[in-house]
């Protein structure tokens, strides 16, 4: 099995984001599946070129790509990607789209396709602490989510899915009250993730409430 591993790089006002630093922690080898890493810029359409160039080279069985939410206490399993770009901040080119469709081609919205309940199920087990997220934003990160998923679409047999990581202590040294999460924890939780997601190749996720009233 192959599986192709995505992080962002830094942006906005940070100097590291979590995401690539747990990329390069992460084997890699889990199980019997190769784990293919690629470290993409936080830059609407560029990052997401970069990830179809990557599936056409190795037809991964399973995309997963990982983003900062600063602020987020959690690890945060997204559950659904919308087709908008609606940007609050520059991504790293100085692009700042408003309300513009991802895709004309695309979906509404594409619910991610790795078991999110059972991941976030196993991560509890773990006593880590994780969450599903039923918003990706409208940044970069979003957009990502939903290219891997008309990707997986256009390319057949591929499952993807999202997830969001918090600050790492470091970033919050200066930020009073942030929440933070070790680099250790986070690691451990994305091979968990990873592994999950092995574990239910042609399985339906598992059934348990993990809904929110807002
Ligand atoms: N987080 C941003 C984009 C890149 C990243 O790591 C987001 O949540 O959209």
């Amino acid at each position: 099995m192959d599986i192709l591993l995505t992080g962002f790089d830094a942006f906005g006002d940070e100097k590291i984001n979590p995401a690539s630093l747990v990329l390069e922690k992460i084997p890699k080898i889990i199980g019997d599946a190769k784990i293919h890493k690629l470290i993409i810029p936080t830059v609407f359409g560029k990052s997401a070129s970069l990830i179809e160039e990557k599936i056409e080279e190795i037809r991964p069985d399973i995309i997963i790509s990982l983003g900062q939410a600063g602020g987020r206490s959690h690890i945060t399993v997204e559950r659904v990607a919308i087709n908008i770009d609606d940007a609050s901040i520059d991504d790293n080119e100085g692009n700042r789209p408003i309300d513009r469709i991802i895709r004309e081609d695309g979906e509404p919205a594409y619910f991610a396709t790795i078991p999110i309940k059972a991941i976030i199920n196993k991560l509890q087990e773990s006593n880590i602490p994780a969450s599903i997220s039923n918003t990706a934003g409208t940044y970069v990160c979003n957009h990502v989510m939903y290219q891997d998923l008309y990707l997986a679409n256009k390319y057949k047999n591929i499952r993807a899915g999202f997830i969001h990581l918090p600050f790492l202590p470091d970033q919050v040294v200066d930020k009073n009250g942030m929440a933070s999460m070790d680099l250790q924890t986070m690691v451990a939780a994305i091979k968990l993730a990873i592994e999950t997601s092995i574990d239910f190749d042609g399985k339906e996720d598992i059934k348990i409430g993990l809904g929110r009233t807002h």
